[in-house]
């Protein structure tokens, strides 16, 4: 496939002058940079559109299945940029507005990060938003339009502050509101079954319900160099009738102000929280919400088409991103019997033909598990079915295991008062897959076991990706420019091309250019560190990045006590032969997450002693970089010559972050966890600095009930060194008992919870020795620049195309569909 474009200059550059007309009656000269921002960005669209229209026509043409990635989130960053790499414009349209006298980055900085999600689930889902429209397959991503997103981010007095993130303020030019798909979401009331006499049916309707109608918001997601523009749907809820306002009926009066505060609330915001469930009831509110909207507007879909919804399957498939989503199934089943007449049996062989099922953690409290008291009083007809499915699925179990009450207790989907949303999910679903091998073999061997045994052909892996075209070839336009120049531009949509660059990996010339872009990228990184943090950081030192969800897994604390090691290291030898080393942190804390936020804290208090301590001579430098997201990620991850990925084995599902440093050119300094374990697969152990407890370790520590931290405490003096000076004041003085409760969390059980839950006091020595290695090698610096090479070189698996061609030859069995331009 030939993949161009065919961009005209003087025509967009006339189109953003007209823009700048039509929406500011301006000269583009009296624009401010927004107003340019929006101009340009509605000249993009111009382009786009177009392609969207073919698109859709030709899948209605074609009459073609459909996926539905269903998702809480879709962590979107910014468009603009993205969609000019992907109309193959961007080259173009920089020199475009040069000529006028603008700056592309400046006007790229205008736009606001679409930040619909939290971390890695919902990056994934924009990953394969990108992969699936490159591809050319036909996709939704069904979602919810939060007038607020993740929040921002600012670090005051070293806490972080969060400020809420107003990304609709002055507008999203990319947006199309689609007001003839309104649906309305019914919440509450009861319901009353009759019979049908004519029919002889059983029928269910739901009465005295509280209502909100669904309007959708469209958005383009633009293949790169194809005609394919596909859509995320976002939903937002309007009031269903705001004329009741002026009714003088009381009764309807109350009922209309609960439907207007229904409707304003249920879009308001993004849930922070990332790997913790919270049981709160606007929650379910929203994944009802969405779900709803999106299934009957893929039912109804198919109806313009069809008119036997027993084949629904053979033209939509459901991908559900974790179980945020899974009241899918049961609504599915409501609309097939309740709207369209289906039997029970009939709706459930749809049903289970069409939904499936992605796990994205085995971390407990990330479970989602709904009270059947709110599920049953919010969803009651919902709740009904649920019902009806569990009790089909006991009878199955105990088919299958007579007599074994236990394989009830632990498989059934309601149980101890709970609706077991990852039950209801696996049951219905027809596919459940985890998101790396490690992750996958985890949940088959351990998690769920008894699922796995009693249905072994639905369990599969898909490893994650990311999207080549915005963490490479977006943000980091010299490494592109770079390895375009060595082996061509076609690992832009194939990335495994990359293999290519073997060749040079021993060539010192090519290791001296390669290590020359890293330079230049991290002093594109100090300049910004410069900005934001007002912190000066030396880019001939050695850049070791940690940026991600703050999280305890994840432990960021290890890191920072090994930099408060480090720093006692070298003040007791300050001869100590090591280059300087920039450890840069970034990471947000879910709000209500106090051991989190406390460590953002310590990260600055540590960074505040060090970075002021003239005596090291700068050897050692610490920096927490405020308000991590995606467009600052960009960034980061081409800056960065250390990616620190150091969760407890056996807790990172997969990780992604830790495929962007490689891609980047970086060296990972990990665990045997999640996708770090085929990244050292693919790029051989000699290419990465391994540390630490095996995934299998961890386990087996685990069911014996832990491990004895005061053991390491007692007997290494330097461990009992930093962890006195959590609680001396050391980086405290104003006050000394700061960090007492991150102190008590790594050396004492606490209400249940064992000490050092994720080992990090076990894994110490261990990691100090890793970071020893990393100082050594980089020494060699031939050796450094090959290593590095070789991970750019290797990390072709890692591409999002590669995992949306798996999950759609195994799971959703879709057809590329070939979009023609006239
Ligand atoms: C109910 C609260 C809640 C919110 C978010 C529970 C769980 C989540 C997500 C599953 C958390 C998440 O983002 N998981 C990450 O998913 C990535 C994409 O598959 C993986 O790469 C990460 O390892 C995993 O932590």
């Amino acid at each position: 496939m030939v993949r161009t474009n065919t961009f005209n200059k003087e025509e967009f550059k006339k189109d953003i002058k007209d823009n700048c007309k039509l929406l500011y009656r301006k000269n583009i000269d009296e624009c401010d940079d927004q107003q340019k921002f929006q101009a340009v960005a509605y000249s993009v669209k111009n382009i786009i559109i177009d392609k969207w229209i073919a698109t859709h026509k030709e899948y209605e043409k074609q009459d073609v299945k459909i996926v539905c990635y269903m998702s809480m989130e879709f962590l979107m960053g910014r468009a603009l940029g993205n969609n000019m790499i992907n109309l193959m414009a961007y080259d173009e349209i920089k020199e475009v507005l040069a000529e006028l006298g603008i700056d592309i980055n400046v006007i790229e900085d205008q736009e606001p990060d679409a930040a619909l999600g939290n971390g890695g689930l919902g990056r994934l889902a924009a990953c394969f938003l990108d992969s699936l429209a490159t591809l050319e397959y036909p996709a939704y991503g069904c979602g919810i339009r939060y007038r607020y997103g993740m929040f921002k981010q600012e670090i005051k007095d070293g806490y972080q502050i969060e400020v809420p993130d107003n990304w609709l303020k002055d507008g999203n030019p990319f947006e199309i509101k689609r007001d003839e798909y309104r649906y309305e979401v019914k919440f509450g009331g009861y319901v009353r079954s009759y019979r049908d006499e004519k029919t002889g049916r059983d029928m269910f309707v739901q009465e005295d319900y509280r209502s909100v109608i669904a309007v959708p918001y469209d958005l383009p997601v633009v293949g790169y160099g194809n005609n394919t523009v596909n859509t995320l749907r976002i939903w937002d809820a309007e009031p269903v009738n705001t004329f009741n306002l002026n009714s003088f009926d009381k009764g309807d009066y109350q009922k209309a102000i609960e439907e207007e505060n229904l409707a304003k609330n249920i879009v308001e915001v993004l849930y922070p929280n990332d790997n913790h469930y919270a049981g709160k009831e606007l929650r379910l509110k929203q994944q009802y919400f969405f779900v709803s909207a999106s299934v009957q507007r893929a039912v109804d879909q198919y109806k313009k088409h069809h008119d036997d919804c027993r084949k629904l399957y053979e033209k939509v498939t459901f991908q559900l991103n974790d179980t945020h989503p899974t009241v899918a199934v049961a609504e599915l089943m409501r609309i097939l019997m309740d709207e369209e007449g289906l039997e029970w049996d009939e709706a459930w062989d749809v049903t289970t033909k069409t939904v499936a099922y992605t796990n994205h953690t085995i971390m407990s409290e990330a479970l989602e598990k709904w009270p059947l008291e709110l599920f049953s009083r919010l969803l009651p007809r919902i709740y009904q079915i649920v019902e009806e499915i569990n009790r089909r699925f006991v009878e199955e179990i105990k088919t299958k295991y007579p007599g074994d009450q236990e394989k009830i207790r632990k498989m059934a989907i309601i149980y101890d008062g709970q609706v077991k949303m990852a039950h209801l999910a696996i049951c219905a679903g027809y596919s459940v897959n985890g998101v790396a091998k490690l992750h996958t073999e985890i949940l088959e061997k351990q998690e769920l076991k008894d699922f796995y045994e009693m249905m072994p052909q639905k369990f599969n892996n898909k490893t994650n990706g990311i999207t080549q075209r915005r963490f490479l070839l977006h943000g980091n336009p010299l490494l592109s420019a770079w390895i375009t120049d060595k082996i061509g531009d076609a690992w832009v949509t194939d990335l495994p091309q990359l293999k290519k660059l073997l060749p040079y990996v021993d060539d010192e010339k090519a290791q001296q250019e390669f290590m020359q872009i890293k330079r230049k990228n991290k002093v594109r990184l100090a300049k910004y560190i410069k900005e934001h943090n007002g912190i000066d950081v030396d880019p001939d030192s050695i850049f070791d990045v940690q940026v991600k969800r703050l999280h305890e897994y994840k432990r960021q604390l290890l890191n920072i006590l090994h930099v408060m090691y480090l720093y006692n290291e070298l003040k007791k030898n300050p001869d100590m032969d090591m280059t300087p080393r920039t450890f840069i942190f970034g990471a947000k804390a879910a709000a209500g997450y106090r051991i989190a936020k406390l460590t953002i804290k310590l990260i600055n208090n540590v960074a505040d002693v060090i970075n002021n301590d003239a005596s090291i001579n700068g050897k050692i430098k610490v920096v927490f970089i405020e308000n991590y997201r995606v467009s600052n990620g960009e960034i980061i991850f081409a800056a960065a010559d250390v990616s620190e990925q150091i969760s407890t084995a056996s807790k990172e599902a997969s990780g992604t972050g830790n495929m962007k440093f490689m891609l980047n050119g970086a060296m990972t300094l990990g665990t045997m966890d999640g996708a770090n374990v085929e990244i050292v697969q693919e790029v051989g152990i000699e290419n990465a600095v391994i540390f630490g407890l095996s995934s299998d370790e961890v386990i087996r520590y685990e069911n014996e009930g832990g491990y004895d931290p005061m053991e390491i405490f007692n007997n290494d003096q330097a461990v009992r060194e930093i962890l006195t000076e959590l609680i001396n004041g050391k980086y405290s003085p104003e006050d000394p008992e700061m960090f007492r409760d991150i102190y008590n969390s790594l050396l004492s059980n606490q209400g249940g919870r064992r000490a050092d839950t994720y080992f990090i006091l076990k894994d110490f020595r261990s990691y100090a020795e890793a970071q020893k290695q990393i100082d050594a090698r980089y020494k060699n610096s031939a050796g450094w620049a090959k290593s590095v090479m070789l991970n750019v070189a290797n990390a072709g698996k890692f591409s999002s195309d590669r995992t949306i061609e798996e999950y759609v030859s195994d799971i959703w069995k879709l057809k590329k569909v070939h979009v023609p331009m006239n």
